[in-house]
């Protein structure tokens, strides 16, 4: 078993990422589970070239920071040439009306002016991605679960037409737990690239902000904490970020706090403990761009030449190259 995903610098990386994937992607530790920072899906829509690009260093630094071991990491984009190859075939193997049909596209395209074409072709490049290299298991959320589908078909299609070559993926639902809320808005999940981040904490906020995100998190008008998810979000959200961070669960945190004050704060300092050793290690980290580069420069050839034969057979068997 491969597993295999990945975390796009389309903002900092914030505490659902980390608590939602990369401290479990740390802690499954399978010898052959690669992780990568997807820059390129971070193009499909607007987007600053120097701060994709210092995000991007930056998160490849948090994923170390976090455990995951410097060998199962890679940054995208500096497998460019590679990808690009195998987009070019898998689109080859893609009918338009395949691509069209993806959900995501069709919502983020609605009333757009100006749609670039990679927001329709970016699954086909997700497909690159998972079967260069070779990965049969890859945990997503909802929401990517018909992007894994499509790139199970063009392998499948490939497969049969040409020759094969690529491993059939398959979608794996997370681990069950935490799915962060917005602390400002708890009706909607905790994400990078929110406009107002004043309820986002990001893994790299400075304690104080932290704490200070806490205190204004939105509750509701009652005032003694219990875990009702439904009819009380807020306060349902501050108990399950205190409870994975503490390792309980959240309605055993609740039976231990009478006041709203005493759980924000409950939380914030254990979210503040959960992140300091990953916060000073990814800053010392940002301050080796030397040791960085060669972790870097050491991925992306591991994760080239762990590729490199799938894309040889499949250009030889499509009657190129
Ligand atoms: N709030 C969250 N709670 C738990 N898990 C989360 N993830 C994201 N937000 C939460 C998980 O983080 C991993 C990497 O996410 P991604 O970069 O692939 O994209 P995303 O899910 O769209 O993350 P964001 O932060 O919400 O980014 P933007 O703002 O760009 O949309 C994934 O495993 C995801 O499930």
């Amino acid at each position: 078993m491969m597993r295999f995903s990945g975390i796009t610098p389309s903002g900092h990386t914030q505490l659902g990422n980390y608590l939602g994937a990369i401290s479990r992607w740390a802690a499954d530790g399978g010898a052959e589970d690669l992780y990568f920072v997807s820059d390129l899906h971070a193009m499909t829509t607007t987007h600053n070239p120097a701060g994709l690009r210092g995000r991007a260093t930056e998160m490849l630094a948090v994923l170390i920071a976090s455990g995951i071991p410097a060998e199962r990491v890679f940054v995208q984009s500096d497998l460019a040439r590679e990808l690009g190859a195998l987009t070019w075939i898998l689109e080859c193997t893609c009918s338009y009306g395949e691509a069209a049909r993806m959900i995501q596209f069709k919502e983020k395209a609605k009333g757009q002016a100006g749609v670039r074409l990679s927001l329709l072709t970016y699954p086909v490049l997700m497909a690159a991605d998972i079967l260069l290299q070779g990965a049969s298991d890859v945990p997503v959320g909802e929401d990517q679960r018909q992007h894994v589908e499509l790139a199970r078909a063009l392998a499948r299609r490939f497969n049969s037409t040409y020759g094969e070559v690529f491993t059939v993926p398959r979608a794996v639902l997370p681990h069950a737990g935490a799915r962060v809320r917005d602390l400002a808005d708890p009706t909607r999940k905790m994400s990078k690239s929110t406009r107002d981040s004043a309820g986002v904490v990001f893994v790299l906020d400075e304690p104080e902000l932290v704490r200070r995100k806490f205190r204004k998190a939105v509750t509701d008008g009652e005032s003694v904490p219990a875990y009702q998810p439904e009819e009380r979000p807020g306060v349902a959200n501050l108990l399950e970020i205190l409870a994975v961070c503490t390792g309980t669960t959240p309605p055993e945190v609740a039976g231990q706090y009478r006041s709203y004050g005493a759980l924000k704060d409950a939380a914030a300092d254990a979210v503040i403990e959960t992140l300091r050793p990953v916060r000073e290690r990814t800053l010392e980290l940002l301050d080796d761009q030397e040791e960085l580069t060669r972790i870097r420069k050491a991925g992306a050839a591991r994760a080239a030449e762990r590729g490199e034969h799938r894309l040889s057979s499949a250009l030889r068997l499509i009657g190129a190259g």
